[in-house]
């Protein structure tokens, strides 16, 4: 039997072509945003689909969509998926792990010493033509990274790439806190060591958020915090939206309570909060930690992957609830 099913947002269309000559494939070309309710009409009659962040996988799409088996997201995090839910039904979830590790370290650590350095306000001045009569010899004068103290709260694969990157190329300090600590070879190895979140905040002089979305994690950085940082520090959030309280963030970057900070992942993204917008000292980009070219293509290979072999009965790669295997790769 021929199954169907969908890819919700564009991605690389020879990747996704290896899909049709197993199904019968609808995807979104023009990538447009479904609502809940267009996502489940499309979802109708489908075995499997490949999502993205910005689909929203819960238990009531997926009584609406029974013949549901596989969830393939593209990214290593899935919090817009109800794993629970997927579970309790015998859907199989997969994510994106590894393949995206180092270009998204690489891009925390760029994205932090762009705040640090306030590359894009000297940018946006010398685009405006002011260097030609504003110039001066203290202007733009930001902190220092070699050799400073970095912060890192969440230390897993994408923490520990940061922390490496840190302590043997940059002469840094690195301190992180995490659920639990790591074990002390991988200490070693990444050249960090574990203390209690006040530490963290009170003596980063840079602090990068990498800890997954969840409840426990939702505004793990507000206003409280924020007020314990230095006033001298930066914050940098590859995480995602909501970790951070943005409009707290927006006030303390205005008030001067933190020097500056690079966001990646907003609050109710693509909508950024108008406050963050109108704050100088603030890097933005629209969740691109992981765009580099040879790892979109293969966090797109690796989720095309997981689809057929889920619907298949192959070898599930990366699933994040292998308990449901059996079922999901039942055939019908
Ligand atoms: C996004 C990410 O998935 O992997 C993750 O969890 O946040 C990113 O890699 C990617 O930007 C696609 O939305």
């Amino acid at each position: 039997m021929r199954f169907s099913v969908l890819v919700t947002r564009a991605s690389f269309p020879d990747i996704v072509e290896k899909l049709s000559e197993h199904f019968d494939v609808t995807d979104n070309p023009s990538d447009t945003l479904w609502t809940q309710q267009e996502l489940i009409a499309r979802l109708q009659g489908k075995r499997g689909a490949v999502t993205a962040g910005s689909d929203r996988i819960d238990a009531t799409l997926l009584d609406a969509c029974p013949e549901l088996k596989a969830v393939c997201n593209i990214g290593v995090g899935y919090n817009n998926v109800d794993v629970d839910a997927c579970t309790a039904r015998g859907v199989l979830v997969t994510n994106t792990p590894d393949v995206l590790t180092q270009t998204t370290a690489d891009f925390g650590f760029a994205l932090m010493m762009a705040a640090a350095r306030r590359m894009t306000e000297s940018e946006r001045f010398l685009r405006a033509g002011e260097w030609v009569t504003t110039g001066r010899f203290d202007m733009f004068v930001g902190g220092d990274v070699y050799g400073a103290k970095l912060g890192i709260l969440g230390m897993g694969r994408i923490g520990q790439e940061i922390a490496k990157r840190a302590s043997r190329g940059f002469g840094m300090d690195v301190i992180y806190h995490n659920r639990t600590p790591l074990a002390p070879e991988i200490e070693a190895e990444c050249g960090a060591r574990y203390v209690e979140k006040e530490v963290l905040l009170r003596e980063s002089d840079h602090l990068i958020l990498v800890v997954p979305y969840s409840a426990s994690s939702h505004h793990a950085i507000g206003r409280a915090e924020l007020r314990q940082m230095k006033s001298s520090a930066t914050l940098t959030n590859i995480a995602r939206g909501g970790v951070v309280d943005d409009l707290a963030l927006a006030e303390a970057l205005t008030e001067g309570a933190i020097a500056a900070a690079g966001l990646d992942v907003f609050e109710g993204e693509p909508q950024v909060n108008p406050a963050l917008l109108a704050c100088k000292n603030v890097v933005l980009t629209p969740h691109i930690g992981s765009a580099s070219i040879r790892t979109r293509r293969a966090m797109a290979s690796l989720c095309v992957d997981n689809l057929i072999a889920a619907i298949n009965g192959g070898q599930v790669l990366t699933a994040v609830n292998p308990q449901v295997l059996p079922q999901a790769c039942a055939p019908a």
